[in-house]
């Protein structure tokens, strides 16, 4: 069985996915405010949309015992939305931990090492952790704390998003990056790859992970903050004022940070040139970080610009940029 351990647009999108019988998400025990009980249940998905655009309404149902050992009591029952538009796809809470194959961990950055505390106890040393969160810091944390358990880490560019609580919009197919954290991981990253692939989506094993993150967090530290404070689509950034006069800074910070953490050399012309076309690539999207801000969430500003602004004080590298949008965005 594969848990999913957080249902936010991500957790919800492999949970639609994945093969039913074989997949369930656990409760949350500890996090945020945000919890999931009553989450969960079945998701119906609708028939006759294009490829790239899926739409799955979760049904909402009765939340299990929140104790681990109560869990396997609360059996879900089918949607009762089975219309003829859309097919079900059963999604029960987990009935028991015993037999996990894979722990897929959607959580948001900031929830992931207390949801983890609650639930590693229960379940067994050899079942792989896959870490889905956005930007870094979260990551590194998890690998330190259980360093004897087969952690690795994803980096996906699947678009979607919940445009109400109960929907789930597969808004563009991407690529999902998985590659091993600590070092048991690495013999797990073929049979992770392997059932994350059930779900039809593009796959890959990294090798190397932690590179291929940075390359995500630059994209996102280049995006994101701009799309919360101007409330506004990704490709909207490219004429604001805001953004013109901040950008040159923010990719030469990163540049000179990205030599000194990975011994990576890249400009910042070409930085920028990286977080345009995505920005244009994703144009009418809402960033994760707009979508925060607008339901009222913590954002994972800590876990992107704020993150660069820790690693420059390690190094002594000076990130006023960062700084300032990471101020700016906490202060929303
Ligand atoms: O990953 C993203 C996010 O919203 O967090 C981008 C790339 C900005 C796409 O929206």
């Amino acid at each position: 069985m594969i848990a999913i351990l957080g249902a936010g647009s991500l957790g919800r999108l492999w949970a639609a996915l994945l093969p039913s019988a074989r997949c369930g998400f656990l409760p949350r025990l500890a996090g945020d405010s945000e919890h999931e009980f009553g989450l969960g249940g079945s998701f119906s998905r609708q028939a006759g949309l294009p490829e790239t655009r899926c739409e799955y309404v979760l049904v909402r149902s009765v939340p299990p015992s929140l104790a681990p050992q109560g869990f396997g009591e609360a059996r879900l029952t089918a949607s009762p939305d089975s219309g003829e538009a859309r097919t079900n796809i059963n999604l029960p809470w987990l009935q028991s931990v015993e037999h996990l194959t894979l722990l897929l961990v959607t959580t948001k950055a900031g929830d992931t090492l207390a949801a983890l505390d609650a639930w590693l106890p229960h379940i067994q040393v050899g079942t792989p952790v896959v870490l889905f969160q956005n930007g870094l810091g979260s990551q590194p944390a998890v690998a330190e704390r259980w360093p004897e358990r087969p952690i690795l880490a994803a980096s996906t560019t699947e678009g979607a998003n919940r445009p109400s609580p109960d929907v789930l919009v597969h808004a563009g197919a991407g690529d999902t990056w998985v590659g091993a954290l600590t070092t048991s991981a690495a013999d797990y990253t073929a049979s992770v790859v392997q059932q994350l692939a059930e779900t039809g989506l593009r796959i890959h094993a990294e090798e190397n992970i932690l590179q291929r993150l940075w390359q995500k967090l630059v994209v996102n530290a280049g995006i994101n903050p701009f799309t919360a404070l101007l409330d506004c689509p990704n490709g909207d950034i490219l004429d604001s004022s805001l953004y013109q006069q901040n950008i040159d800074g923010l990719c030469s910070e990163i540049s000179v940070l990205l030599e000194a953490e990975t011994s990576e050399t890249v400009t910042p012309e070409v930085l920028r040139e990286r977080i345009e076309t995505v920005a244009r690539n994703t144009a009418s999207n809402t960033s994760s970080m707009r979508a925060d801000v607008l339901a009222g969430r913590k954002t994972e500003i800590d876990y992107i610009n704020g993150y660069i602004v820790q690693c420059g004080k390690r190094h002594g590298i000076v990130t006023p940029v960062n700084q300032m949008l990471t101020e700016r965005v906490q202060g929303l």
